[in-house]
């Protein structure tokens, strides 16, 4: 089943200089293809519609904060049942109880900065895709 992603490398990995070795594992698998890459800055706007099932949440504030700390890489992946791909790519949330192979698990310490977000359903992936590539998704 043929499926698109939305995809971004946090500020702490474009900080750190992880965005290509991650790339890299998204680009090694079969037949998965990256259709739009863009470095860039989000603004508040895009992350409270990006993020809005968390306001509310404690978490929430600083969460939007740190997305917005810095550059992020905003990618499109496409290929079969890359949702659930590269988000078993990416491990579980917290990053101490992703397995190390993983990208949360090899790089990350941290909950909130956690490197890499991914689409978690088609239903996120499209409303995703409309927030971050308007017009071109
Ligand atoms: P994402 O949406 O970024 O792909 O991550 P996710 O599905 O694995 O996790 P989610 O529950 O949607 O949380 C969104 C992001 O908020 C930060 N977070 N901080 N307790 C905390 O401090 C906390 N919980 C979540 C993480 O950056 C998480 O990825
Ligand atoms: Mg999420």
């Amino acid at each position: 089943m043929t499926q698109r992603s939305l995809v971004l490398l946090k500020p702490d990995a474009v900080r750190r200089g992880l965005t290509g070795e991650i790339i890299s594992r998204i680009e090694r698998k079969a037949g998965w293809q990256i259709t739009a890459l863009e470095l860039r800055t989000l603004d508040s706007e895009t992350l409270e519609q990006h993020y809005g099932e968390h306001k509310g949440k404690p978490f929430y504030e600083p969460l939007v904060e740190f997305m917005a700390s810095g550059p992020v890489v905003a990618m499109v992946v496409e290929g079969e049942r890359v949702i659930e791909g590269v988000r078993a790519l990416a491990g579980p949330t917290d990053p101490i109880a992703a397995a190390p192979g993983s990208i949360r698990g090899d790089f990350g310490v941290i909950v909130r900065e956690n490197l890499i977000h991914a689409s978690d359903s088609e239903e996120s992936a499209e409303r995703e895709l409309k927030i971050f590539f308007p017009g071109r998704v």
